[in-house]
């Protein structure tokens, strides 16, 4: 073996954020940046000898050269097999379900998620452990806490790598198996949804969908799903095939980016059914004709028919949200009478309550749903769960969620974003307001009582892990709510995002426009926190 070791001075600002290390593709590209955070990784992470791992991205600029760097590390470590996505391409959700169904050791997640690409994009790195989860808190506090003090990194030596070929080579001792990036999923997909249903439903009647894959890592996914083996329209598919900058786009599936979508949609003669999904296809957007799904809603609605659904057909155990999402899921959960968690903002705190099998589904504000069937949130289950629907009630998009309404009431919704502030503006904002929580409750805002005001904070019920500062919330006795958080995906300044809900009960209330409908509940959030003050802007750059 002619392994190298590479001395290196440590750098300072690798502490993954909400999800992974996200920086911007320049930042990746400086010499020993990239392997010093693997090294920490390998260094941070138990039994890595002769263990077998995942990796693969959503193929943004930046990531056959990353692999071929961790492929010559990982050899360089001990490790005995890496399982490699042809081409180096595989989805978050594809990662998360190999390392289940090879009993991997673990997986590397090469993506940026909905952050845009190419060489003045962003790129990122996550790891995810055994179960398939995104690594918890304490151990990417550890690889964090090794990254500053690394003073070295060992690598294999240089050599052409075939990453697109189906295949096996080595790299020293190493073996490398190029796998379909898309088979063991879709095969997955088939175990949970009635396919036979959903193929009758695209082929038969007049019924369109159409889907955007936005230039990222599930056009060949869905190429392989919704046209070969369930039969949709050549034309159901758009922007499907992964571009390296996502053809320049913001990859990230809500109404601000995905706007030739949501015209498509917004037709007289458009599709009945309309989804999009993110850079590395943990998200979801869902859309009916001239209708958009909020995600909460979207969980609450899965929630509440999920034994509709063959993978689910036993009923489920709980539902969680992570906390600036809707309650919507709340109120199904207790009229099944099973739990409902509360989380902060992030799918590795799911994880636990996956694994203890406490709950079934969950799902967050940020276009995120998933199940028990892998360990991350799943843009292509989630539509196919929402296909599978429309196939068994054969009934509209938006007939399914006004019933919903109608039968438990509606939660208003909107997030409004700040995006790339000042980050001590940002900083100084939130930690106005955590003062602020101290006198405001019982007090009234345009008639209505403040019943909580506090920083939320959360203890893991399986673990009993502690985590805090995890968002602002003003809670009134009628449920509203306005929450404050700052981003922890962005890579430019900071980002601060605002969260209003409003519950109605009375269905002859269920059609208002939302931005109207939550103007007060707006109003009071920018006079409470003084949004234009710290960040000079007026408006919020993009709502949801
Ligand atoms: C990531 C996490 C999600 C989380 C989101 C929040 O999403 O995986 O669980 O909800 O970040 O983002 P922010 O901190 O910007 O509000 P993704 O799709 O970027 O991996």
């Amino acid at each position: 073996m002619s392994i190298e070791t590479i001395k290196i001075v440590p750098f300072d600002d690798q502490r993954p954020g909400t999800s992974g290390l996200r920086k911007s593709v320049k930042r990746f590209q400086i010499p020993h940046y990239l392997a010093a955070f693997v090294q920490s990784i390998f260094n941070t992470v138990e039994d890595l000898q002769g263990a077998t791992l995942v990796l693969g991205g959503d193929g943004r600029f930046y990531n056959r050269e990353a692999i071929k760097i961790i492929l010559r590390i990982a050899a360089a470590n001990g490790v005995k097999k890496i399982l490699l996505g042809q081409s180096g391409i595989l989805s978050t959700p594809a990662v998360s379900h190999l390392i289940r169904k090879y009993y991997a050791l673990g997986g590397i997640i090469l993506s940026a998620s909905h952050n845009p690409g190419g060489p003045e994009g962003d790129f990122g790195i996550k790891f995810n452990t055994t179960q398939g989860e995104p690594a918890p808190e304490h151990i990417t506090e550890r690889i964090y806490q090794n990254s500053r003090i690394i003073d070295h990194y060992k690598i294999a030596p240089l050599q052409a790598i075939a990453m697109d070929k189906i295949g096996e080579f080595s790299i020293e001792n190493m073996q490398v198996e190029i796998i379909d990036s898309v088979s063991d999923y879709a095969d997955y997909m088939e175990t949970l949804f009635d396919f036979t249903a959903i193929r009758n439903l695209l082929t038969q009647g007049d019924f369109k969908m159409l889907f955007d894959a936005m230039n990222a890592v599930t056009g060949p996914y869905a190429k392989e799903i919704f046209q070969n083996r369930l039969g949709a329209a050549r034309n159901a598919l758009m922007r499907q095939h992964p571009l390296a900058n996502f053809g320049g786009c913001h990859p990230d599936p809500n109404q601000a980016h995905a706007k030739e979508l949501m015209q498509r949609l917004y037709s007289p003669t458009g599709p009945n059914f309309g989804a999009a999904s993110d850079g590395d296809g943990d998200r979801n957007m869902i859309l009916g004709n001239y209708f958009f799904v909020t995600p909460s809603d979207s969980l609450a609605i899965m929630a509440a028919n999920a034994s509709l659904i063959l993978g689910y057909r036993e009923g489920i155990k709980g539902v969680a949200r992570s906390m600036p999402t809707s309650q919507a899921v709340d109120r199904v959960a207790e009229q099944l009478n099973i739990a409902c968690y509360e989380t902060p903002t992030g799918w590795k705190f799911f994880a636990n309550l996956l694994d203890d099998q406490r709950i079934s589904l969950c799902g967050e504000e940020s276009f995120g749903t998933g199940s028990d069937h892998i360990r991350e949130k799943d843009g292509l289950w989630a539509i196919l769960f929402w296909l599978n629907l429309l196939a068994i009630k054969q009934d509209s998009v938006e007939n399914i969620v006004r019933a919903h309404w109608a039968k438990y009431g509606r939660n208003y919704y909107t997030r409004h974003d700040y995006e790339n502030i000042n980050s001590d503006a940002a900083n100084e904002l939130m930690q106005a307001l955590r003062e602020k929580t101290h006198y405001l409750v019982g007090h009234r805002l345009s008639g209505q009582k403040i019943v909580t005001a506090d920083d939320f904070s959360y203890r893991d019920s399986v673990d009993d892990s502690y985590t805090e500062q995890q968002g602002i919330r003003i809670i009134f006795e009628n449920d509203s709510r306005i929450i404050f958080r700052l981003s922890g995906t962005g890579t430019k300044g900071a980002t601060l995002r605002v969260y209003i809900e409003r519950y109605e009960a009375n269905v002859q209330k269920h059609d208002l426009d939302t931005q109207k409908t939550l103007k007060t509940l707006i109003a009071i959030a920018n006079v409470i926190a003084k949004i234009s003050e710290y960040t000079g802007k007026k408006r919020a750059d993009v709502i949801t």
